[in-house]
């Protein structure tokens, strides 16, 4: 890093970029790898620690529906980075101006604030929508408002097909109004809300598994379309690195001192035993493919999904590279088993298929190295050289075993 004003010289290289460069057909889906990389990230120039994987998830997910969603954010790191005050990493779109609407709301009640979010657009959907019914059934609606109503109720719940669906009976809503119907306007009052809407909940694992687990439970529970981003960063980064339940055996953080002894909590099994909840296991830089393809999935399940994404930190003290090889940690995490790739989708069920995927391979025997590199592990070393041998041996014991579980799973879902 150098000080600002020695780069000064650059800013209209930055503008000229800023402002001329637009979109470029990339030829991949934009719920591919490559694809997604061409869309313009919604989230930028966060006040995020360097290299926070937090981040990387964000920014991905706005690449791939940031003019559609709504995001409710959970106290916590990413309400920090996401919203510090008089400032948002938040942006809009060139083309229609358009990006993530975003509030944060407490601690303990974020899931129970994005469903009310839910709720709130569903509803004033609905009603625009019945309106739109009573207009398609009038003797004066017109071939081209038909075909735009069925155009959008064919769309309705793809976010990405519906926005231009939406527009084009916008157009046909416009002229109706203008014609005097009563009904146009009553929709017009609502258009904000006529597209269909991509709501996150967003947070870190002391919110999800602990502090607002309740919450989330319920929310997970009610069927309502919504979708949890969970950043797991085993512990609670943004207060100084307190246990959570997301915490692993072994672990050196505030509240364990002496390494955490209990395993880590399954709250993606917990969500599965619904079998209505979409649910998978994410690690961007181990497996970007799976990362990008369980997020679309989540996001057109028509439920509610719940993602639990592995957010290496600052505070795991990473020896070798630090936090500028991240995602290469995440790598680490799932090559030697500490990590697990796997999702839940209801809809291959519903398909006659196996719901369970386990994308992730058996550990490689690396298990005590990727322990080895972390602070947070290695701090137990030194003062209880005996216990840190007994827990660490036991946490790739449970590892073993989870994964030997989850193998089960993929027969059980059969
Ligand atoms: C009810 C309540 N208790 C405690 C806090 C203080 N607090 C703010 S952020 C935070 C930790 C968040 O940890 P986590 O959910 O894991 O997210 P991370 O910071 O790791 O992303 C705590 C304890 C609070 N804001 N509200």
């Amino acid at each position: 890093m150098v000080p600002q004003e020695s780069q000064a010289e650059q800013q209209p290289v930055f503008d000229y970029l800023v402002a001329n460069v637009s979109k470029k057909d990339s030829g991949f889906a934009d719920d591919t790898v490559k694809g997604s990389q061409y869309n313009q990230p919604l989230l930028e120039f966060s006040g995020s620690c360097a290299g926070c994987a937090e981040t990387s998830y964000a920014r991905l997910i706005t690449q791939l529906f940031g003019e559609h969603m709504y995001v409710s954010n959970a106290t916590g790191c990413s309400s920090i980075w996401g919203g510090p005050a008089s400032v948002s990493p938040y942006t809009v779109n060139k083309d229609s101006l358009q990006g993530p609407a975003w509030a944060n709301s407490l601690f303990e009640d974020n899931a129970e604030h994005g469903f009310g979010m839910q709720l709130g657009q569903k509803v004033l959907r609905e009603q625009a929508i019945e309106k739109l019914g009573a207009m398609n059934e009038s003797e004066k609606a017109t071939p081209e408002f038909k075909a735009a109503f069925e155009k959008f109720m064919e769309t309705k719940e793809n976010t990405r097909t519906n926005t231009e669906a939406t527009k084009a009976l916008l157009v046909e809503v416009e002229k109706a109004a203008e014609a005097g119907c009563e009904d146009a306007k009553a929709v017009l009052d609502k258009k904000e809300y006529l597209a269909k809407k991509s709501v996150w909940i967003f947070g870190g694992d002391g919110w999800a598994y602990d502090i607002g687990f309740g919450g989330l439970d319920h929310v997970l529970a009610s069927g309502e379309n919504v979708n949890v981003m969970v950043f797991d960063t085993e512990m609670y980064s943004n207060t100084g690195g307190q246990a959570s339940k997301a915490s692993n055996i072994g672990e050196v953080c505030q509240f364990a001192a002496a390494g955490k002894e209990m395993k880590k909590k399954s709250l993606a099994e917990i969500a599965m035993s619904y079998g209505y909840v979409y649910v998978a296991q994410i690690a961007l830089g181990a497996n970007p493919a799976q990362a990008v393809k369980c997020i679309a999935e989540a996001e057109a399940y028509p439920g509610p999904s719940l993602i639990i994404g592995y957010a290496p930190c600052e505070l795991h003290g990473i020896a070798k590279g630090g936090m500028n090889h991240c995602q290469d940690e995440m790598k680490k995490a799932v090559k030697s088993g500490y990590w697990n790739l796997f999702s839940f989708d209801p809809a291959k069920k519903e398909a006659g298929k196996n719901p369970f995927t386990l994308t992730s391979k058996e550990g490689d025997g690396t298990y005590q190295d990727f322990l080895h590199n972390e602070s947070r592990y290695t701090r137990l070393v030194k003062p209880f050289p005996e216990r840190a041998e007994k827990l660490f041996a036991k946490s790739e014991e449970v590892a073993k075993e989870r994964y030997e579980h989850l193998q089960r799973l993929v027969e059980l879902y059969k």
